[in-house]
């Protein structure tokens, strides 16, 4: 069992498109153990993506993750890290495969909809960026 963080970026809440991917989520065993709609601060955006703050786009990236609300879900499930970044597509939704919530939904390489952890070692840094221990409820 995995457990991995997923975000529905600004972008997705803006769309309308929440429903639906906590729908592809549960229908995918990926069940749902902690969810909250946040607003980030240009900081906390920075905060989370600090890995990527020496590539050109971290500036144009952090501005969107705080330019709206976005939903945060801790998942859980087999391999639910390397499942939910399939149900993911690629990064570039152009690139995407189809069915894929960013080949569906996405209109820009970075206004992408979703993110998802990439490894068990960043997913448990972005749970712990998000949620603490009474948030998580093992079901
Ligand atoms: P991932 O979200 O598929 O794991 P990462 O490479 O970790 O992709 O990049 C984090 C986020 O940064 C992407 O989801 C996307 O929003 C944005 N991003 C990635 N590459 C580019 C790019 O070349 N131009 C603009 N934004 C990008
Ligand atoms: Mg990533």
């Amino acid at each position: 069992m995995q457990r991995t963080l997923s975000i529905v970026k600004p972008d997705g809440v803006a769309r309308g498109v929440i429903g639906e991917v906590v729908k592809r989520l549960e229908a995918n065993d990926l069940k749902v153990l902690a969810m909250k709609m946040i607003h980030m601060t240009k900081a906390q955006a920075e905060g989370f993506y600090a890995v990527h703050r020496e590539r050109p786009f971290f500036h144009s990236l952090t501005d969107f993750m705080s330019s709206g609300p976005v939903v945060v879900m801790v998942l859980e499930g087999e391999n639910a890290i390397p499942r939910y970044r399939e149900l993911m597509g690629a990064t570039d939704f152009k690139a995407a495969a189809e069915g894929t919530i960013r080949r569906d939904f996405a209109t820009d390489i970075e206004k992408n909809i979703v993110h998802g952890s990439d490894s068990a070692e960043t997913a448990a840094i972005e749970i712990g960026y998000f949620f603490n221990a009474f948030e998580i409820n093992p079901r």
